[in-house]
Formats: structure tokens, C-alpha cells, sequence
């Protein structure tokens, strides 16, 4: 036996204990130390039922992610993997009770299936994740889970991934008995109670796998279901296909179905990306001058100033974290209007039976309005989000010096301005930063947390902390224009525009960037945030654009005509009652028009094209901001673009999607566009070394790495 499981016993009751801190994740040694503790007990004749059990804060979280890089980079064999030892257990004369606490994830719940009975904690969660990480289960999970749950519940976990509870998992018939109380006690009880009683195999129950009459429509709606809402995701259909094996196969032949699937996603890019992703998410947590142990400011207690879209968002993602909000606004028909707007939210979130109406006053209640700084003094934190202009934000921040107690913290969540600007109006600029919560705030998982010259280290680590808290991932940005998010962004929706001004359709520019992955192409995502936002942008900073560089003009100019998007009714698109655009043939020829006065040559253009010169865009700028120090490293850019602009997953992020296409042809393509379009596609310094070192991004994040 290994160090990672240890074989114990209870009287007549053996005890198999998993300890692999901190998720127990079943790497190939602790799949070896199962396997022997499992024969030593079964040939033990004292031995009458066997307990497995996770030490630690959960059960198994799955296999060892980590092993797959290796298996994809040829540096480790795929072996038989983890089946055979779940045949062990199953085939095994005694009852097998697996007890599970904290997670039973992917392996982890295929183990815990080739047991007889299952016994969970009441918080416990049970979950096929694999597709996530753009996988299948690997370990018989879509052919036992059907012969548990039935065969609608198995292609749900297995397609979409998402765990269920304990409760669900005992009416589904997963789980056989819940243990309140201390799990391991509970567990002996419980197999010492069904010694003698028939311990039946997993995979020769097919009572539940129904008929073809009665599954062809679940994997039908299964289908469909996965094109629009994993859309372009393969995972997903081949766990389907893996479950409707386990309906038409024997379970071995099953069982080497889902091994041809699972090979084929595991050697995909998808999977490798979202892989990254993963690590990714925790990676960006990591900041290398600002440790775990680093002191945090704790965060009970907020205030927001400003009701209005961002401002009533924010508030309300303090609330559904459980934490109690000031609300302020300058005067009574602004806050009553972003009270409006908070209730019409949360009321909507009840229609869709994602909230009821009960947590949804608790929510309420904590959200306290409020016309004056008076109540200031007693917050942990403040939360500025007021209209985009630096004189109110100094005014504000000012105001917020005088009023807070020593040791707030006081954030901006400014999309643009100079954090250190803002800090400078205060007599204390080390408890200033950015917190740069994304539209809708209360949806979308993005955190930029802004780090000025001054900022703290507690102020950082407390922000960090508290994005977990509030269900976000935060990352930690630079203080440039734009940040890191927007300040891409930029180039990318210009490009866009360029090429609706080179002869592209406004449609095809979309289509295009959408069925590259992207949630909505740039036009549509123009509409939807407003165009008047980067127009009056744009007027702002006139003066620093360099004479004789091309700027594109057509938003401008809708801006103009009253076209400011979604909220007008009309922008790049017409939009009815329902908010749905439609395509509308005025505005391209008005395109073409101005186009024409502008004397810019039209051409047909591929999607391809339009492709490369949005995306590469993307990756040229984050090319810079990544030479320049305003992201830590090129996955803090990933993450940020998976979480707050609607990245395809699959795809990495930018800069991991720019090493899958290999540096040197970005670089290569990159380089064209400059020569064909001028200054505004010089390669980044940084790009073009990687290129000519042959090297990628990824290893210039181990690099960083490294050097923390
Ligand atoms: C699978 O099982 C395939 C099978 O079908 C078999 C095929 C043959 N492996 O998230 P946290 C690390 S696929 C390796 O911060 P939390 C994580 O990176 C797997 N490492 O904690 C982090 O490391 P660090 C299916 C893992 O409490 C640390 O553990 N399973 C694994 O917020 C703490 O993690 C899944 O997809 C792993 N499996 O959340 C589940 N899991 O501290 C993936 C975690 O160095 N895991 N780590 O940054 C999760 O969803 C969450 O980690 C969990 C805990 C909810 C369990």
C-alpha cells in the first residue's frame, strides 16, 4: 500500500482511507494503494463489508487532471486506466459501501459506482464534470451512471456536466442513505447492516435503461440541446453518444465505446484548452508579490455609490454573497429607479426559477438605499460606480477619504480612468483600487481588480478573496487605459469596423466571429453595451490620436444619426419590442456611401479574414500589455477573456488559441496586415521574439512561473 491509502479495520469492518491532499484526485498511485487495500481485504476472512472513504475535505474530485498533459505530450502512457480497478471492486465478495463527503467527481463518482451501496454527508455533490474539461468519463461513468440514475438524468450529468446533491442523488437512486452526522461511523453502521443482503454489481443492473422508444427522443432533445448551449463544444455530443452506447451495447462493448470517445476528446485541442482553462482559473489567484499569507482586510460590511446599471448589479452581487449593502444615489427619482431596476432583476431570476421568492427578500433586505455618505463611516469597503468622468470620480473618492473609517477599502469600478488619478484625490491612496465588475454584473464572472502604484498588498489579497466570495474570478490588471480587458477590446472592434468600411456586411462580420465561438459577434456586442460609450470615448481622446493614422468612423457616425445601439432601438442592427435584432440594409449602404466619400476601396472579404484581423488583433495588443507588465502572465489574459468577453472556452482564450495556430504564422499574418494596413499592425516586440524563438505563450507563463 501506499502513503496515499490506507487499509484499516472496525472490528469485521475494513476501512480503505484515501488521502491525496487536497481533492484526493486519483492519480495512477492512488489508484494502485485502492487496488491493493482492496484485495488484502477481500481476502481477509474477518473482513465481512469494506468502507471506502476520502480523508480530508472530500471524497475524490476525479482523476488527476495533471496526468493528462502528460498522456497528450506522449511524456506517459495511457494505460488500461482506472477500469479494471473498478471491475475489482465490483467483482469483490464482500459489500463495498463507498462514503462520500465533499465532492464525487468524475472518477471519483465512477469509483464510487463500482461499489455496492453508496452512503454520502448531506452536503455532499455528485458529478460527471469531464465535458468541462472537454472529455467524456473515462471509467465506465456513461455506462454505470445510466444503470443508476436512468438514462434522461445520465446524459444530462454526463452532457452538461453539473453535479447534483446528495438529496437528488438519494431520490435518483445513486445514493443508497444520507448520514447526518460523522460520515465514517455512520458508514460501518450502515455496512454492518446489509452484511448478508444481495450486493448487487453496478453493471449488470439494466433495469433502468428503458427502450429504444422511450430514450431515441432523450437523446434527440439531448442533441439539440447541446448545439445551442455547448455550441461547437465536441465533448459534450460524444458523452452523449457514450450513454446511448450503454442503451444498445453490453456494458463491455459500452465501456470500449467510451474509451474511443474519450481518446478522441482527450488528443483534441478543445480539451487541451479548456484544460488550460482550468488550471488557468486557479492560476490568475497566484500573484507573486502578494502570497497566500499575505493579510486580508476582512470584507463584511459595503457600500455602493451610483444605482444605476453597474452600480445596482454590484450591489446586488454583495447581496447574493450574503453581505449588506449601502446603496447611495445623488437624489430620490435616481435611487428609486435603480431600486426599480434591482427588484425587476430579481423578479425575473424568480420567473426563471432560479431564485425564489423567499431568497430574494432575504437579498432585498440587505440592500440598504441611501441619499447620504452618513452611514460611510461603518463599511469595510466602497464600491464607486458613477458615471465615466474623472472630476466626479475625484470628487467622489474626496468625499470618501473624509467619510470612511482607517482600514476601508475604497474601489473604483471604473472601465478606464486612472486609478492612480482617482487615488491622488485621497490622503490615503494605498487603500485605493480598481474593482472592475463587467455587464450584467450580477451574470458575468469577470473580476479586473485594478492594481495602482499605491494600492496595498492586504487591499489586493482582501480583493482577491472577496472575488471568490462573490462567485467571481478575479484577476489582477495594470493601471493602463482600458486595462487589460477593454484596452484589447479596442483594437478588436476596430477592426471590425474596418472591415464593415472595406465591404464586409455588418452580418457577415458577425456570423463570422460567431461561429468562430464567440457568444455575439462585435457588431451585435456594440449594440448591446451602447455605441454612445465609445464615441464619447473617442471624442475624449481625440487629440491623442497620432495625424494621418486610419480611425474607422461608421460608429460614429450611427452615433450621429441617434443610432446608439439596443437601447435606441436601432444601432448596427433594428431591434424590436423584444430586443431581437434585425438585419437592416440601410445601414450598409449608408457603409458603402461613406465609404465611398472616405474613398476606401471595397472588396469582398472572406470569413477568414475577418477571423484573423478581430482576433489577431486581440493577441497583438495582449502581446503588449503583456511586454508591458499589466498582465501577469498570458493566462491571466486567457481567463479574462473567457470570463468577461465571451471567448469561446474551447478555444483557450487568445493567447492560448494564438499558440494552437503556432506564433510564427500569427506573426507571419500579423506582419501582412502592417504592410497592407499601416502602423496600427506593427507586431508587438514580445510576438515577434516568441515567433522567431520558436516558443509559445504557455511557456513563457511556466517561465513567469518560474521566476515568482
Ligand atoms: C476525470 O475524472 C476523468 C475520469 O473520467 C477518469 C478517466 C480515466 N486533478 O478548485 P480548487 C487542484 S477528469 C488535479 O481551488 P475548491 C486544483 O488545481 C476530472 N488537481 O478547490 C487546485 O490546485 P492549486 C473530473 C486538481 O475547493 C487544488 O486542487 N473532475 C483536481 O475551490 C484545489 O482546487 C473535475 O473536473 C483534479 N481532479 O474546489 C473536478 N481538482 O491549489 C475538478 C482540483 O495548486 N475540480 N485540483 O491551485 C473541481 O471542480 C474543484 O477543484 C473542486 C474543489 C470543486 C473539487
Amino acid at each position: 500500500m501506499t502513503d496515499l491509502v490506507q487499509l484499516s479495520k472496525d472490528k469485521n469492518v475494513a476501512i480503505i482511507t484515501i488521502n491525496n491532499p487536497p481533492v484526493n484526485a486519483l492519480s495512477p498511485a492512488v489508484a494502485q494503494g485502492i487496488a491493493q487495500a482492496i484485495e488484502q481485504a477481500g481476502k481477509d476472512d474477518g473482513t465481512k463489508a469494506v468502507v471506502l472513504i476520502g480523508g480530508g475535505r472530500t471524497f475524490i474530485a476525479g482523476a488527476d487532471i495533471k496526468e493528462f498533459g502528460k498522456i497528450t505530450s506522449g511524456k506517459s502512457q495511457r494505460g488500461a486506466g482506472l477500469l479494471p480497478l473498478l471491475l475489482q471492486i465490483e467483482d469483490v465478495r464482500k459489500p463495498v459501501v463507498v462514503a462520500i463527503h465533499g465532492s464525487a467527481f468524475g472518477g471519483g463518482l465512477e469509483l464510487a459506482m463500482a461499489g455496492h451501496f453508496r452512503v454520502a454527508a448531506p452536503n455532499a455533490q455528485l458529478g460527471q464534470p469531464e465535458v468541462k474539461l472537454g472529455i467524456i468519463p473515462g471509467a465506465g461513468g456513461t455506462q454505470r451512471l445510466p444503470r443508476l440514475v436512468g438514462v434522461a438524468k445520465a446524459v444530462e450529468m454526463c452532457a452538461e456536466g453539473n453535479p447534483i446533491t446528495a438529496q437528488e442523488a438519494l431520490r435518483l437512486g445513486l445514493v443508497d442513505h444520507l448520514i447526518e452526522g460523522d460520515l465514517l461511523p455512520g458508514a460501518i453502521a450502515f455496512s454492518r447492516e446489509i452484511v448478508g443482503k444481495p450486493a448487487l454489481k453496478t453493471r449488470e443492473r439494466n433495469d433502468k435503461l428503458g427502450t429504444p422508444s422511450q430514450n431515441s427522443p432523450v437523446f434527440a432533445a439531448a442533441r439539440e440541446k447541446a448545439h445551442t448551449k455547448q455550441r461547437g463544444m465536441m465533448a459534450p455530443l460524444a458523452a452523449i453518444d457514450a450513454v446511448e452506447a450503454a442503451t444498445r451495447l453490453s456494458f463491455e462493448e459500452g465501456c470500449q465505446v467510451e474509451r474511443q470517445l474519450f481518446d478522441k476528446c482527450l488528443f483534441s485541442d478543445q480539451s487541451k484548452a479548456l484544460i488550460h482553462a482550468f488550471f488557468g482559473e486557479r492560476e490568475v489567484a497566484k500573484i507573486p508579490d502578494v502570497p497566500k499569507e499575505t493579510p486580508t482586510l476582512p470584507v463584511n460590511s459595503v457600500a455602493v455609490v451610483g444605482a444605476g446599471t453597474m452600480g445596482g448589479g454590484i450591489a446586488m452581487v454583495f447581496a447574493n454573497a450574503g453581505i449588506s449593502v449601502l446603496l447611495k444615489e445623488a437624489d430620490q427619482p435616481a435611487l428609486d429607479r435603480g431600486l426599480a431596476n434591482i427588484h425587476k432583476n430579481y423578479q425575473s431570476s424568480v420567473k426563471r426559477g432560479r431564485l425564489t421568492e423567499q431568497s430574494v427578500n432575504e437579498r432585498l433586505k440587505l440592500i440598504k438605499p441611501t441619499l447620504s455618505f452618513d452611514d460611510f463611516g461603518k463599511v469595510d469597503m466602497v464600491v464607486e460606480a458613477v458615471f465615466e468622468g474623472m472630476a466626479l470620480k475625484k470628487e467622489i473618492f474626496g468625499q470618501l477619504d473624509r467619510v470612511c473609517r482607517p482600514g476601508a477599502i475604497l474601489a473604483s469600478n471604473t472601465s478606464t480612468l486612472d486609478i492612480d488619478e482617482i487615488a491622488s484625490a485621497t490622503s490615503r491612496p494605498g487603500a485605493v483600487i480598481g474593482t472592475h465588475f463587467f455587464s450584467p454584473a450580477n451574470i458575468m464572472r469577470l473580476l479586473e481588480i485594478v492594481r495602482g502604484q499605491a494600492s496595498g498588498k492586504e487591499v489586493i489579497a482582501a480583493c482577491m478573496q472577496l472575488s471568490k466570495k462573490l462567485g467571481k474570478v478575479g484577476v489582477l490588471v495594470g493601471n493602463c487605459r482600458g486595462f487589460v480587458g477593454n484596452r484589447m477590446f479596442g483594437p478588436y472592434r476596430r477592426e471590425a469596423q474596418f472591415l464593415v468600411e472595406e465591404g464586409a456586411t455588418i452580418e457577415s462580420v458577425d456570423k463570422a466571429l460567431f461561429d468562430f465561438g464567440m457568444a455575439m459577434g462585435p457588431m451585435a456586442t456594440g449594440d448591446l453595451a451602447g455605441l454612445d460609450v465609445g464615441w464619447r470615448i473617442r471624442k475624449e481622446y481625440r487629440h491623442l490620436e497620432k495625424p494621418g493614422v486610419r480611425q474607422p468612423f461608421a460608429e460614429d457616425r450611427l452615433c450621429e444619426l441617434g443610432r446608439y445601439g439596443q437601447k435606441t432601438g436601432a444601432g448596427w442592427y433594428k431591434y424590436d419590442e423584444n430586443r431581437r435584432a434585425i438585419p437592416d440594409p440601410e445601414v450598409n449602404d449608408l457603409v458603402r456611401e461613406w465609404a465611398a466619400e472616405a474613398g476606401i476601396a471595397q472588396r469582398k472579404l472572406s470569413s477568414e479574414e475577418i477571423v484573423d484581423r478581430c482576433i489577431y488583433a486581440l493577441v497583438n495588443e495582449g502581446a503588449r500589455i503583456l511586454d508591458e507588465g499589466f498582465a501577469l502572465r498570458a493566462v491571466d489574459i486567457d481567463i479574462i477573456y473567457l470570463n468577461g468577453y465571451g471567448f469561446p472556452a474551447y478555444r483557450g482564450g487568445p493567447m492560448w488559441y494564438a499558440d494552437t495556430v503556432g506564433l510564427d504564422k500569427v506573426y507571419r499574418r500579423i506582419s501582412e496586415f502592417h504592410q497592407q494596413h499601416g502602423e496600427l499592425w506593427e507586431p508587438a516586440p514580445l510576438l515577434k521574439r516568441l515567433a522567431q524563438e520558436g516558443k509559445t505563450f504557455a511557456e513563457l507563463n511556466r517561465e513567469q512561473a518560474v521566476v515568482a
